[in-house]
């Protein structure tokens, strides 16, 4: 397993079970494995991207792509009115395990602030 080969390429390509509940020509979302509250799902990018420090400016429209399928995600499930959080993770400090990028999408419950 390359770089470029990580566990969410494998679950894209179908070689892995996910609960994918979304997919498009560019981005695909299933629920994480280890939900950190109620609605826990990411949302990954097809085109291979390491990490967020690694997008080049011809790839900075793919957080948008990621951003908009996870706010229609909410809507259409009918909690984007509640509230719901988005996070990227980025390397060491912040906490990525994963090295395809993808976002987050937290809710179903009032969520703590963040930090250390
Ligand atoms: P992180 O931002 O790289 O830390 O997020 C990786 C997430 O991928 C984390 O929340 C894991 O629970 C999740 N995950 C998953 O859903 N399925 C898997 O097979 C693996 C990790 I490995």
């Amino acid at each position: 397993m390359t770089d470029e080969d990580t566990i969410f390429h494998r679950i894209a390509r179908r070689e892995i079970p996910a609960d994918i509940v979304y997919e498009d020509d560019e981005v695909f979302a299933f629920r994480d494995i280890a939900p950190q509250a109620p609605v826990h799902v990411l949302f990954v990018p097809k085109e291979s991207v390491r990490t967020l420090d690694a997008m080049k400016p011809s790839q900075a429209q793919i957080v948008g792509k990621l951003a908009y399928a996870a706010a229609e995600y909410a809507r259409k499930e009918g909690f984007a009115e509640d509230g719901y959080r988005v996070v990227i993770n980025c390397n060491g400090h912040g906490g990525q395990t994963v090295f395809q990028l993808h976002l987050h999408l937290l809710a179903g419950a009032q969520l703590g602030r963040f930090g250390t």
